[in-house]
């Protein structure tokens, strides 16, 4: 299961990387570069989503995904049309930083019956949108505005919020491709919040230092995206920073 794979990595002060595919971005060499790369180790997850991916492109992707890795898959769904009973689990998101009601509760309520039958994982998420200098799809598409930058107490009572609202995973995202990643600040004052909830950080990671800082603030888990589409060859340089993360005391 991967919610205990995240768990007990928390719990054993181990630290993650997801590695982010977004099919509106890639292509299928990239990708097939990308499982070359992640199964040489320190890669926990892929993450797989977009903005505008269609049913078709989607089971297309995740069969090439499959085809290339063992890693346990993880779909973090743009919309309703990106469910596939090839992943392992699902971010069940509830985009609590916002007030757009169907990325609350609407889209959830077409997506469970189909979630059922697929025998998904679901992980009730938090997700939680934060300023990262730049318009981003997720802010345009979820019609959402994310939480400013400086103002971690908001972060943090939102995220307190989505814990008591039952979710078991909080994952703060600046919006792929972000100018700047979340702040120390921000993760910090969340982690502070969520007790041993796994908080899963993202959006404009792109260095070491930058991966390095998420982890060192509170995240369990980053996620890369954009940076690796761009540079695939990035990713053991990550990697060692989070199993370096992992060593320390
Ligand atoms: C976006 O958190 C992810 O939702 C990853 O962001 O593509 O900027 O790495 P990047």
């Amino acid at each position: 299961m991967i919610y205990s794979s995240l768990l007990n990595a928390r719990q054993q002060g181990e630290k993650q990387l997801a590695v982010l595919i977004d099919p509106d971005k890639t292509n299928r060499k990239a990708i097939i570069r990308l499982c070359e790369l992640a199964n040489e180790g320190g890669v926990s997850y892929f993450l797989w989503g977009g903005s505008l991916v269609n049913e078709t492109q989607a089971e297309y992707y995740l069969s090439l995904l499959r085809a290339h890795t063992q890693l346990p898959i993880i779909l973090f769904p743009g919309s309703i049309y990106q469910l596939s009973a090839q992943a392992d689990a699902l971010l069940f998101l509830s985009m609590i930083s916002g007030r757009n009601p169907e990325l609350l509760i609407g889209q959830h309520v077409l997506a469970a019956p189909r979630i059922k039958r697929m025998q998904l994982e679901v992980i009730p998420t938090g997700y939680m949108y934060i300023d990262g200098g730049n318009a981003t799809s997720v802010g345009y598409m979820s019609n959402t505005q994310p939480i400013p930058a400086d103002k971690p107490e908001i972060a943090r009572a939102t995220a307190l919020a989505g814990k008591y609202l039952g979710h078991r995973a909080i994952y703060l995202d600046a919006g792929s491709g972000a100018l700047r990643p979340v702040s120390q600040a921000m993760i910090k004052a969340v982690r502070t919040e969520i007790d041993d909830l796994p908080l899963i950080v993202g959006g404009g990671i792109r260095s070491q230092e930058q991966a390095a800082a998420a982890l060192e603030a509170g995240a369990d888990c980053i996620v890369v995206g954009n940076s690796l589409e761009e540079q695939p060859e990035l990713l053991p340089s990550l990697a060692a920073v989070v199993k370096g993360m992992a060593l320390q005391p």
